[in-house]
């Protein structure tokens, strides 16, 4: 690292990439959050930034290469200095303790390996107390990250899942952990209350009527995207943080890209009909400020995307997500000196 090269003051500047920390080979880390290269380091964190490079069996030709996509995140985050949001004038590096854990280790071929790797470091995560926001990988990755969350936190745990498919599939092809099933593996979970779990913006031909079945018998609520359109996203949204937030230490929130309008999302699966990238930007920060015990945003193909698009704007939900998450641990910790203030006041009633 050059020592004569001073950072930029400017928070909107992009980071000098050289005094950015690298998280592997030539790769900056999320934002420039300090590598965290143990999982002890975990402690004192109010986040974490970790890259779930996995693709599993695909459903769909050309749709690959999502493997590669938590390293395109890091690339393109330098891009945004220290996530100044200014129309709730919020910076996320300087309102939060941010560390990045680099790629969690995969076992090619071997996906049990893989996953029981994943599932062992998000228990680190969950029980240091820090908001994870993962990066896939295909949709499949979400399944060992719930299983590690319901542990730590039995029938406490509510689940937001936005996406534009059900992805509750038995199996597909024989492979019960095939990216069209984590759903049905996470309600399936003895740890999970299926009735705490909301889909958000399910729509279009890339579904069947056995998921919506099953959506059904589990009772697990479902805002289809016409009802979205319908109700309103603002509503939806505070209906859905009361289902999953019911009797729960709070919720999860998994992010399947193409939520988003393919319009927006050209380097996501072909789905159209979906929302905006602004409304799911706005929809983050929302989320981010209530009990967000984590978050993941998945199936985006680097390789089909052209300009980077579609992972600048996984770059910008994460930086919305840590945004809200900022305002809630602020929000909070002026509560707590409100509390002290009033407890040294309080008069003597000994
Ligand atoms: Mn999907």
């Amino acid at each position: 690292m050059a020592k004569n090269v001073k950072p930029p003051r400017e928070s909107m500047a992009p980071s000098v990439v050289s005094l950015v920390p690298t998280i592997y080979g030539n790769i900056p880390s999320f934002l420039g959050a300090r590598p965290v290269r143990d999982l002890r380091e975990l402690q004192g964190l109010d986040a974490v930034v970790a890259g779930l490079p996995w693709e599993g069996t695909n459903t769909w030709g050309s749709f690959s290469g999502c493997e590669q996509t938590p390293k395109a995140c890091r690339a393109a985050s330098v891009r945004y200095g220290s996530g100044y949001l200014p129309e709730y004038d919020v910076e996320v590096m300087s309102s939060l303790k941010v560390g990045d854990l680099g790629d969690l280790p995969t076992q090619p071929n071997d996906v049990n390996k893989t996953f029981s790797g994943f599932e062992k470091a998000a228990a680190a995560v969950f029980a240091a107390g820090v908001v994870p926001v993962f990066f896939g990988g295909d949709h499949s990755v979400t399944y060992p990250i719930l299983k590690a969350l319901s542990a730590t936190r039995p029938g406490r745990i509510g689940v937001i899942h936005f996406d534009s498919h059900f992805d509750n599939s038995e199996e597909y092809g024989g492979d019960t952990l095939a990216r069209s099933c984590p759903l049905r593996r996470i309600a399936e979970l003895p740890e999970i209350d299926a009735r705490k779990m909301v889909h958000i913006g399910i729509r279009g031909p890339r579904n069947s009527p056995s998921q919506m079945r099953y959506a059904r018998e589990r009772g697990i609520p479902l805002f289809t995207m016409a009802e979205v359109r319908r109700q309103g996203l603002a509503k939806v949204l505070a209906r859905a943080q009361e289902i999953a937030g019911d009797g729960t230490d709070g919720y999860y929130v998994t992010v399947c890209s193409d939520i988003i309008d393919h319009a927006f999302n050209p380097g996501g699966p072909l789905d159209f009909g979906g929302l905006t990238a602004g409304e799911m930007c706005d929809t983050l920060f929302t989320l981010g400020q209530g009990p967000m015990l984590g978050l993941d945003l998945v199936e985006v193909y680097p390789l089909a995307d052209l300009h980077e698009a579609s992972v600048h704007l996984l770059v910008w939900l994460a930086i919305y997500g840590l945004a809200g998450l900022a305002v809630r641990r602020r929000a909070g910790s002026q509560r707590k000196r409100g509390k002290a203030r009033r407890t040294t006041r309080a008069p003597s009633r000994g």
